[in-house]
């Protein structure tokens, strides 16, 4: 679009512009449920950061590397080890196939979000909060109060440890939610706990136990049980102009690890591989795994947590459920001892939750500005 275009396209819609600004804090669903023709100015992205999509959409779609979960708990463990070691390097990413949580769980958490979001809005209100820290928190856009152009998604934050602490807090409406998410976020805990040990042995942090199933005693592990989780429910309803917007900007995600169920039907989720946007294509029955920045900096910046970002699109809108998990909030994560020494030093500074949630309240979120700065500079610590 031409500059002249540009400006007579905004002229045009602050006429046609009827949405007060505290009706964009409201969330994207309920702007939708008025009626929407177009896209208001508030998530219409400056030409630069706009999704190109492809006319031949087959062109940037990526089949990301798989690992099987039974494979890795059988013989075969060593050689599933290195390929899970190449993904997470590589692309950041990965897809989990044979994960062996019931689908009934799997279909019961999708379903119960879906309801959440079809709720009347005075309902879904009821859980919105400005306090980042807060056991449940309904928004919209990436971070309401700092974005400064918002992006076409609401969402549910659900905080999920300790359980017992926490669960009264969470919607008591539909009534299905609360068990359907204590099912699923002890479920997606265990597989996460198989995934770290998995991980830890594949940086050399614990030897391949010659029965898998014995109990490690490695302190790593002990920490990780007792690590956060946090669900989020995310809902990208469809959008009368997709190529303007997106559900989600570029961005990283802080915890170790994120087990991502992706919407099977409505593809949407992109990353960033070898310095271009690529689609990924979902698995039916399989998980989206990601390193994040804690994982990141553990492991001293061999695994990578990747730029990812969300399109919408025209035609239907979509649901995600990603389960976050780290260490404890108290934690500090820092890059393992056993893998810094003289010739490869720390190169992040030692972070806890406290300043992530500091810096995420203050900064608008931009890529990967936060892992950025807990890096150290050679000159300053090599
Ligand atoms: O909806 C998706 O596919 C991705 C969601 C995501 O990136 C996130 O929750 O951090």
């Amino acid at each position: 679009m031409s500059p002249a275009l540009v400006l007579e396209v905004q002229t045009n819609r602050k006429e046609e512009e009827q949405v007060e600004s505290h009706e964009y804090h409201e969330g994207v669903k309920q702007l939708c449920d008025r009626g929407l023709a177009k896209v208001p100015r508030k998530y219409i992205l400056p030409a630069s950061e706009r999704p190109f999509i492809s006319i031949k959409d087959g062109a940037t779609n990526l089949k990301l590397p798989v690992i099987d979960l039974a494979q890795m708990q059988g013989p075969d463990r060593i050689h599933t080890l290195k390929s899970l070691s190449k993904a997470c390097e590589e692309y950041g990413f990965f897809q989990l196939i044979n994960h062996g949580i019931a689908s009934e769980s799997v279909l019961n958490m999708i379903q119960a979000a879906r309801k959440f979001f079809e709720l009347p809005f005075e309902e879904r209100s009821k859980y919105m909060s400005k306090d980042q820290s807060a056991p449940v928190r309904y928004g919209t856009s990436f971070n309401q109060n700092k974005d400064s152009v918002f992006c076409w998604r609401d969402f549910l934050k659900l905080s999920c440890h300790p359980l017992s602490d926490v669960l009264p807090s969470w919607p008591s409406s539909p009534a299905e939610l609360r068990q359907a998410v204590v099912n699923y976020s002890k479920e997606t805990k265990s597989l996460y706990l198989i995934l770290v040990k998995a991980i830890l042995e594949s940086l050399g942090l614990v030897e391949t136990a010659k029965n898998i199933d014995e109990n490690d005693s490695c302190d790593h592990l002990k920490e990780f049980e007792d690590g956060s989780q946090l669900i989020v429910a995310n809902c990208y309803p469809s959008c009368p102009e997709p190529d303007l917007t997106l559900g989600m900007p570029p961005h990283s995600d802080y915890g170790f690890l994120t087990l991502l169920l992706p919407d099977e039907e409505v593809k949407g989720l992109q990353i960033q591989h070898e310095g271009k946007w690529v689609t990924v294509e979902p698995i039916p029955n399989s998980f989206v795994v990601n390193v994040g920045d804690h994982l990141e900096i553990f492991s001293n910046g061999r695994y990578r947590s990747v730029l990812h970002r969300v399109l919408v699109n025209p035609f239907k809108s979509r649901i995600s459920i990603a389960s976050l998990h780290s260490l404890p909030f108290n934690s500090m994560i820092r890059p393992s001892p056993k893998l810094i020494n003289d010739a490869n030093p720390g190169r992040y500074m030692d972070t806890d939750f406290a300043s992530f949630i500091e810096y995420m309240a203050s900064h608008e979120h931009k890529n990967k500005s936060f892992l950025e700065s807990r890096r150290l500079t050679r000159q300053g610590h090599a």
